[in-house]
């Protein structure tokens, strides 16, 4: 059968997920009656829950006798690794842009990888039917972005298409052709994406090769390994090795299953060949990266070196007065293996052994990366205490120090961006662009160091009264931009153990404000609210009020206390200073000091200041 390989890619919320589930159900791949939730490719739980796509993924279509394998990728930054290491094993692209929003940061980024690697994209202006569509200055916009990214003749002469995915349909022409189906997508797919070249090696006379790209574990089938076979056939039973980037060889195994992706599942096939996307069932060990590959294939299949690392947080055992109470799975062991089994399916992930043997270093590409990570852990049942998150450093040609440095586009009303503009550069963001971006806002670009950005984003919804919107993308390693003030304000800590009481909470609100509720058990060293002021202050949430015999009739009968603010995981982890820490449990987030007894802290407190 006639076979293309292709992945979506755009910025988030484009709607690529959608746009899958529209060619899946067109191209008749659902049983007539089958129920189907939308954003079917966005299957787990997280993914569902947050209604973004963090996992790339495939499935694939017939249409009119060609199969066509489509990768839906996720379009958040922090996931950006995903993407690259999916890009390769494509041989087009369809590049979604919003009719309205426009070329952003990741798509951007998207499309430098994809052009990078000779790809011909097809561009498809989605949600069209949106009442703010510009249509046709968004198309200019993606020429403009194709030029800017050196794109050769051949790739600027992309194909574009005019779309809303979900409502199903595509037209070549916005004004004269009928808005019908998709039926012109999958004919520009068929037309302008070439086969597979090594289909033409798919023969027992070649040797099978498979590098593999996504790893991922069944509970019956166990590890399976998917990626695009490069050359060969191959079929269950057949015995083969798995070599590593390097050459070495990992493991021997035999075949249990070879899959083929068919609508939202994984099917059993007798054989695949060179240019298919298949998954392998049977071995162990192999990994992202490494090569599957019969015994005579001495050479790895050249994996292409993704993006470093830009961020690092500290994972370690929850050691708080509460340790082991909510969660299954506490031990320094179990979480070392966790991790590292992450490590070994997210390329993008790398994870270090500290000083202390009951902390890992985990490394990525930004908050919400790690925060899922984090978040998924918690709902296995594990207990953690997670750090500030740092930057990663490098040293440049020359010895300089070198930080992250991002391109961030926000869009805000125009009286916030005042406001914005001056906390970005107390950041040490660089405005690179302001423009009016239509309807009382301001588009603002920036490059700007990942440290400054740490925890910005809360101070940011807050400074714009939740409407603004800010978008990320690593940049490149750039000059350290020198010193940033840090957090301004103090804590509120508690310093003893016990139950939060209204009237103690009541009385501290004069103090600053809570992020516990009454009722919440405290322990010392706790940090339970903000300080108003710059200090930190150890304060006691359990007093409860004196019960005199002098009660002043009708006047404290009903506490009401201003409800505390709740910080989400990302936003807890945000937060916190060098010498706090977030406990995790499956039940709780909590925020505490490193050292949880004063005169510790005191102790710290003299030494660093001591090392300066
Ligand atoms: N108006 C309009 N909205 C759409 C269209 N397609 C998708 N959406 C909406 O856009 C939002 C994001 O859609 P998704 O399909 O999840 O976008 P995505 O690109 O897969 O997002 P990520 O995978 O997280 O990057 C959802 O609320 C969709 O309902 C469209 O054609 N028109
Ligand atoms: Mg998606």
């Amino acid at each position: 059968m006639n076979l293309r390989n292709i992945a979506i890619i755009a910025h988030v919320d484009h709607g690529k997920t959608t746009l899958v589930d529209q060619l899946l159900k067109q191209s008749g791949t659902f049983r007539e009656n089958q129920q189907v939730m939308e954003r079917a490719m966005d299957s787990n739980e997280l993914e569902r829950e947050r209604g973004i796509t963090i996992l790339a993924k495939c499935t694939s279509v017939e249409w009119n006798g060609t199969r066509i394998n489509i990768i839906d990728t996720p379009g958040h930054a922090d996931f950006g690794g995903e993407v690259e290491r999916i890009l390769s094993m494509v041989d087009g692209v369809v590049l979604l842009v919003d009719s309205a929003e426009g070329a952003m940061p990741q798509t951007k980024f998207v499309t430098s990888k994809a052009l990078k690697l000779g790809l011909k994209p097809i561009v498809v202006v989605n949600k069209i039917d949106r009442q703010d569509a510009r249509a046709h200055e968004v198309h200019s916009e993606v020429f403009d972005l194709f030029a800017t990214l050196d794109a050769n003749d051949e790739q600027l002469d992309f194909p574009t298409l005019y779309a809303s995915g979900r409502a199903g349909w595509a037209v070549r022409d916005l004004e004269k052709d009928e808005r019908k189906d998709l039926t012109p997508l999958f004919e520009t797919i068929i037309s302008h994406v070439r086969p597979p070249t090594i289909a033409s090696k798919a023969s027992s006379q070649y040797p099978f090769a498979m590098l593999v790209r996504v790893i991922q574990s069944d509970p019956y089938l166990g590890r399976i390994l998917t990626g695009r076979i490069e050359s060969g056939v191959v079929e269950a039973n057949r015995s083969i090795k798995a070599l590593s980037r390097e050459g070495e060889l990992i493991e021997r195994g035999r075949i249990t299953k070879v899959l083929a992706f068919r609508g939202l599942q994984r099917v059993p096939v007798d054989e695949a060949g060179a240019g298919d996307i298949v998954a392998i069932a049977g071995l162990t060990i192999a990994g992202v990266a490494d090569t599957l590959c019969d015994a005579e294939v001495l050479i790895p299949i050249p994996a292409n070196p993704i993006d470093p690392p830009t961020i690092a947080i500290t994972i370690g055992i929850n050691d708080s007065p509460y340790a082991g109470r909510e969660g299954s799975k506490v031990q320094s062991r179990v979480i070392r293996e966790r991790l590292f089994r992450e490590a070994e399916s997210n390329v993008t992930i790398k994870v270090r052994e500290t000083e202390s043997a009951d902390a890992y270093e985990v490394a990525g590409r930004g908050e919400l990366q790690l925060g899922v990570l984090i978040e998924t852990m918690r709902r296995e049942g594990f207990e953690l205490s997670i750090s500030r998150p740092r930057v990663l450093f490098r040293t440049g040609a020359n010895g300089e120090k070198l930080e992250p440095i991002e391109e961030v586009t926000i869009d805000v009303d125009d009286a916030y961006s005042g406001v914005v503009i001056e906390q970005m550069s107390l950041r040490r963001g660089e405005m690179t662009d302001m423009r009016p971006s239509g309807g009382g806002k301001t588009r603002l670009t920036f490059l700007a160091p990942s440290r400054g950005l740490i925890g910005y984003h809360g101070q940011f919804l807050t400074d714009t009264r939740g409407t603004g919107i800010m978008n990320r993308v690593f940049q490149e390693f750039g000059p350290h931009r020198g010193a940033i003030e840090g957090r301004r304000v103090g804590v509120l800590i508690a310093d003893r153990d016990g139950e939060a009481q209204t009237y103690a909470l009541w009385y501290l609100e004069e103090r600053g404000f809570m992020f516990i509720e009454a009722g919440t058990k405290v322990y010392q060293g706790m940090i339970i609210g903000e300080h108003s002021r710059e200090n930190d202050l150890d304060v006691n949430a359990l007093k409860a009020k004196q019960l005199t015999n002098f009660r002043a009739a009708g006047k404290d009968e009903a506490v009401r206390l201003t409800p505390p603010k709740l910080l989400t995981l990302e936003q807890a982890i945000a937060y916190i200073g060098d010498d706090e820490l977030v406990e995790v449990t499956p039940k709780s987030i909590r925020l505490r000091k490193r050292w949880l007894d004063p005169n510790d802290r005191k102790r710290y407190a003299r030494a660093s200041a001591a090392e300066g």
